[in-house]
């Protein structure tokens, strides 16, 4: 069974009803967000073993976050409370064209933010095929990065893979910021993941989808580089070969997780079979399940998906 641990923060979503301005709501729903544990919950509903690391204030806030990524599945024994700090929050508004979806992070000073990076336990990573982290976390403090740098070279150490998604957010950082702090760890990644976006606006690379990403392979060497083309598909590389899988066609219910959810269909099928293409078909079609539900959590089977992509092969045959 592919196995990963991911590390980063999670935050309590606030989300107004019925696209609703969050200036007029007077109610919110609630639910749990954050990048990484998306991905360890995408990850375990497929049927993988998944672990998530992070700190935590230890009140009601905090226990409700541990305890809705557990629901999956995902073992959340590693986490290092704190009765310190605080529990990052966050807001969202969705628009409709042209009213743009609102996202407001309140979360400075949050427990994982003031995470001194040798109080996590990194021997367990040993127990894992993959260390999976994101640019979020390397742009929450100077902690936190050198919480991932030592994460990284432990990975390494051990034999255990590192896989990272660049996830840039425009409201943690500039994208000069972004690069200047993620260039030399992507040069330690063993699976690159990047969104088009991302590889041009942080990572400046330009060119054809091809050109951009043999100039990411070429620049940070990743045993699999892969670049997401939101409602283009996606593409991988690697030992020179160009792998690509065609988009859903999707009705939007909210896009938010879905960058996460194709990475763990993707990280989840390499490393169960090596193979690139059933990887991109299942990150796809993660991404595409992603879409149709509401909130960041991947509520979905395995079984599920196998038949989307069944029909989605099938599609052309009549
Ligand atoms: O990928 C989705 C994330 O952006 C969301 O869950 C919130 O982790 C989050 C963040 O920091 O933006």
């Amino acid at each position: 069974v592919p196995s990963v641990i991911s590390f980063g923060e999670s935050m309590i979503r606030f989300s107004t009803k019925n696209f609703e301005r969050i200036e007029q709501a007077h109610e919110l729903e609630m639910r749990v967000a954050g990048a990484e544990s998306n991905f360890a919950i995408a990850f375990a509903r497929l049927g993988g073993r998944a672990a998530w690391i992070s700190k935590i204030t230890n009140n009601p806030l905090g226990r409700f976050i541990a305890n809705k990524i557990r629901e999956h599945g995902v073992d959340v024994s590693h986490v290092i409370w704190t009765n310190d700090y605080r529990v990052g929050l966050y807001f969202i508004e969705f628009g409709k064209k042209p009213r743009p979806t609102q996202v407001i992070y309140d979360r400075k000073n949050s427990a994982i933010a003031n995470i001194d990076p040798n109080e996590v336990d990194w021997e367990i990573l040993k127990d894992y095929d993959t260390f999976h982290t994101t640019g979020i976390t390397v742009a929450l403090s100077e902690n936190c990065k050198k919480a991932v740098e030592i994460g990284i070279s432990k990975a390494k150490e051990f034999g255990t893979r590192v896989s990272f998604d660049v996830n840039y957010r425009s409201k943690l950082w500039s994208p000069e910021e972004a690069f200047k702090a993620l260039d030399p760890i992507l040069k330690n990644v063993d699976i690159l993941l990047v969104t088009k976006d991302d590889a041009r606006n942080v990572l400046k690379v330009d060119g054809t989808y091809e050109e951009m990403i043999h100039t990411l392979a070429e620049r940070y060497n990743a045993e699999v580089t892969v670049l997401t083309l939101g409602s283009e598909g996606a593409m991988a590389l690697k030992d020179d070969r160009i792998y690509k899988a065609e988009p859903y066609e999707l009705e939007v219910v909210d896009r938010i997780g879905a960058g996460d959810a194709f990475d763990a269909g993707f990280v989840y099928e390499y490393l169960r079979s090596g193979d690139i293409q059933k990887a991109l078909e299942l990150g796809i079609a993660m991404a595409a399940y992603a879409h149709t539900i509401p909130g960041d959590i991947m509520f979905v089977t395995k079984d599920e998906l196998e038949l989307v992509i069944t029909q989605k092969a099938h599609a052309h045959d009549v």
